[in-house]
């Protein structure tokens, strides 16, 4: 049976394409929803793809997928990225990989979007390849299973 790839999303994400396509693109939630599908499909993985704007949502998701032993997880936290200890703690207490993405460079932009709270527990950050980065890390998550 495939194993499934949660692709989790945090707040206003579900507004990509609507404002500041010079920094995220004119791409929509829905269009990372089908790029993550095919990418995942390619490596045989299933998806459970979602979004909240809420954080103890994204900790129970985490939670879950913990819980149903899923091949890992692609976290976009966003506006948590740099405060959510609960975040942070809900990842280090499953035992799967946690893929940290961001579609900008967050090193290049303000000083306060550098420090991430979820970097230390993740297998791996990927950022500034725009909604690519979604495929990128379902490629090496993938390829982290099959180690
Ligand atoms: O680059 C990323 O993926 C971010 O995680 C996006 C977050 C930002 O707070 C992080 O510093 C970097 C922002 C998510 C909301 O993005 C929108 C984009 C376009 C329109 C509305 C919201």
């Amino acid at each position: 049976m495939p194993k499934t790839a949660y692709i989790l999303n945090g707040p206003n994400l579900n507004l990509l394409g609507t404002r500041e396509p010079e920094v995220y693109g004119h791409s929509s939630i829905k269009d990372v929803e089908a790029l993550c599908r095919e990418a995942a499909k390619a490596h045989g993985l299933d998806v459970e793809f979602r979004q909240s704007n809420l954080e103890g949502e994204i900790v129970n998701w985490i939670q879950e997928a913990g819980a149903k032993k899923a091949a890992g997880i692609v976290i976009n936290p966003a506006g948590y990225t740099t405060t959510s200890v609960a975040i942070l703690d809900a990842i280090l207490a499953v035992k799967i990989p946690v893929i940290e993405v961001h579609i900008s460079n967050i090193h290049a932009r303000e000083e306060f979007r550098r420090h991430s709270m979820i970097s230390p527990g993740a297998k791996a950050v990927i950022c500034g390849f725009g909604i690519q980065g979604y495929a990128l890390a379902l490629a090496g998550l993938a390829a982290t299973v099959k180690e």
